[in-house]
């Protein structure tokens, strides 16, 4: 047996379920959904929609030709290309380049610190690149040894900087890094000022590539806000944590449908260095289909 997700479209959700039922039949389950809203512009040539991933268990080929009357032959190839569709939308949502000057951003506890050591041991030890790390983060006692920590295990420069002046010192020191990583501070992003100064850090730094670090155990409407502080501001990807931890690898479709920026990587446990992920559209829409995930940690 296997099971192939397909993609409904259709102008609301009744509709789109509906067509669900008629393709899919009755125990077809629902993988996720996910509606388009134009903004801006594209409103004036743009009709919002909603998609419903589904899925249902089929018979794999072999097993269909030695009899199954309730699937006529046509209805075979159909999932198959449901699930092209599926990996295709998914494709166009990761991003795995890896530019030289790389932020972390993300509420405190994301991951952000333990994140970057991983990436840092990926680039320095695994692939022999120089590599400097910087840390805003003073705000928390300890905060700092935590990324000395690992950056002295690993023999890497690193620097602080609290301010724009201190970051542009600090950036300009790692000139002759192959690869800078940027960990920001655990403020609480819910004030603005938080934000500005996250922002003029930043400016100061002008990484190529900001992910924001979001932990898969973060709920819907937690996400949305969340997302609302650093999507509109200085996040240009996505990068998702504690996989291992989350119910469901269906909560990866949720954040991308709600986040809306390019997904650069999934951690999937604390251990450094070997717990991140750079999955493919197709292991991802695999993870995604699958309720339990607990074997990708
Ligand atoms: N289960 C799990 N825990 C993680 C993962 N990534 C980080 N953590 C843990 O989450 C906690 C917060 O991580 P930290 O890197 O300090 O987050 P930060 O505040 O964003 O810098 C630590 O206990 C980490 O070990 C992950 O992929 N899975
Ligand atoms: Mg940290």
């Amino acid at each position: 047996m296997t099971t192939s997700v397909e993609r409904f479209r259709a102008t609301d959700m009744t509709a789109a379920l509906l067509r669900v039922r008629e393709e899919l039949g009755q125990d077809a389950s629902i993988i996720g959904t996910h509606t388009y809203q134009p903004s801006g512009l594209r409103r004036l040539w743009e009709r919002p929609y909603v998609e419903v991933f589904a899925a249902r268990t089929r018979l794999a080929a072999g097993e269909a030709a030695a009899g199954d009357s309730e699937a006529p032959p046509e209805r075979q190839a159909a999932p198959a290309k449901g699930q092209a569709g599926f990996e295709e939308w998914l494709a166009a949502r990761i991003s795995h380049v890896e530019p030289r000057t790389l932020a972390l951003v993300g509420p405190t506890g994301g991951g952000k610190t333990t994140t970057l050591a991983k990436l840092a041991a990926r680039y320095a030890l695994d692939r022999g690149e120089r590599v400097g790390l910087i840390t805003t983060d003073t705000y928390r006692i300890g905060a700092v040894h935590h990324l000395q920590t690992y950056a002295e295990i690993m023999g890497l420069p690193w620097r602080v900087a609290q301010d724009p002046p201190a970051m542009r010192e600090a950036v300009a020191a790692l000139a002759y890094c192959d690869r800078v990583l940027i960990d920001t501070s655990g403020r609480n992003y819910r004030r603005e000022d938080a934000r500005r100064e996250l922002a003029a850090l930043l400016a100061a730094a002008s990484p190529e590539s900001v992910e924001f670090v979001l932990s898969l155990t973060t709920g819907k409407e937690e996400i949305q806000e969340l997302s609302s502080y650093f999507k509109n501001g200085p996040a240009t990807r996505l990068l998702l944590t504690k996989l291992d931890e989350a119910s469901s690898g269906q909560r990866i479709l949720a954040a991308l449908q709600v986040v809306d920026l390019p997904l650069f990587a999934i951690t999937n446990g604390q251990m450094v260095p070997d717990d991140i992920w750079f999955p493919t559209a197709q292991q991802l829409a695999q993870a995604v289909a699958r309720e339990a995930v607990a074997s990708h940690a």
